[in-house]
């Protein structure tokens, strides 16, 4: 019975999805999607990344969380939209929950939407967003096991970030050995190491989100509406 309840969420979820999906297309929106542990450097991230961007650029931010808005507090203070999606006990974000806040706070492409995901490596890798692309972040103080212990997320993620690599000479952690780990579930999976810390690995990863940025338009002005 419950197999039966979870598929029609699922199911009605991909549905709202895909409209999200065409939305992004006719707007020309990229919507990325990150995915972590719980302190694992979402936040941090999308702070830097935000103070990287010119004022005029047109970002927006959607930031899930189970209890707090914390995050969003700190993500406003960037001049960018920002709005906080309090979950009240639900493990992830879901469709429904993007648009309705998306429709609230009036976001218009063509532009970047930065969503951060309730922190938990399990429920959110179900959930389709009508995203570009899953980013699954893992920190350097979580052990190189975690791609084989949670292979979904890993599995449809596009790229994995390691994040706090400042802290690499007090932990022992091999970057090798994650990325191999993470390859064994998804061999094409893009990679990047980084500190939100002391800025190391922020050009590869705004020049990833470029490029991303750039096929997504493409591709949207291959498809024919
Ligand atoms: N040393 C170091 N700490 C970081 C880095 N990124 C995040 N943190 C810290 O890790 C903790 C959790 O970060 P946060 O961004 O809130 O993680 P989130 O729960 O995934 O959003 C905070 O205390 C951050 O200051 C980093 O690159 N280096
Ligand atoms: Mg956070």
């Amino acid at each position: 019975m419950r197999e039966v309840v979870e598929k029609k969420v699922l199911s009605e979820n991909d549905r709202l999805a895909a409209e999200l999906r065409e939305r992004y297309r006719e707007q020309n929106i990229l919507c990325v999607n990150l995915i972590s542990s719980p302190g694992s450097g979402k936040t941090a991230l999308l702070e830097k990344t935000l103070s990287s961007f010119p004022k005029e650029n047109c970002v927006a931010v959607l930031t899930g969380d189970i209890q707090t808005d914390n995050d969003a507090r700190r993500l406003v203070r960037y001049g960018f939209p920002v709005r906080q999606i309090v979950t009240g006990g639900t493990c992830h974000l879901d469709a429904r929950m993007v648009d309705r806040h998306l429709n609230e706070m009036g976001f218009r492409g063509p532009g970047l939407l930065l969503v951060e995901n309730v922190g938990n490596l399990v429920c959110p890798s179900s959930y389709d967003l009508g995203e570009a692309a899953k980013i699954v972040l893992l920190s350097v103080t979580e052990g190189e096991d975690k791609p084989l212990k949670y292979p979904g997320i890993f599995h449809r993620a596009s790229l994995m970030i390691l994040t706090k690599t400042d802290l690499l000479p007090h932990v022992e952690f091999s970057p090798e050995l994650a990325l191999e780990n993470a390859r064994k579930v998804h061999p094409e999976i893009d990679y990047i190491a980084l500190s939100s810390r002391t800025g190391e690995g922020f050009d590869q990863w705004l020049s990833w989100l470029s490029a991303l940025q750039l096929k997504a338009r493409r591709e949207a002005a291959t498809v024919p509406s």
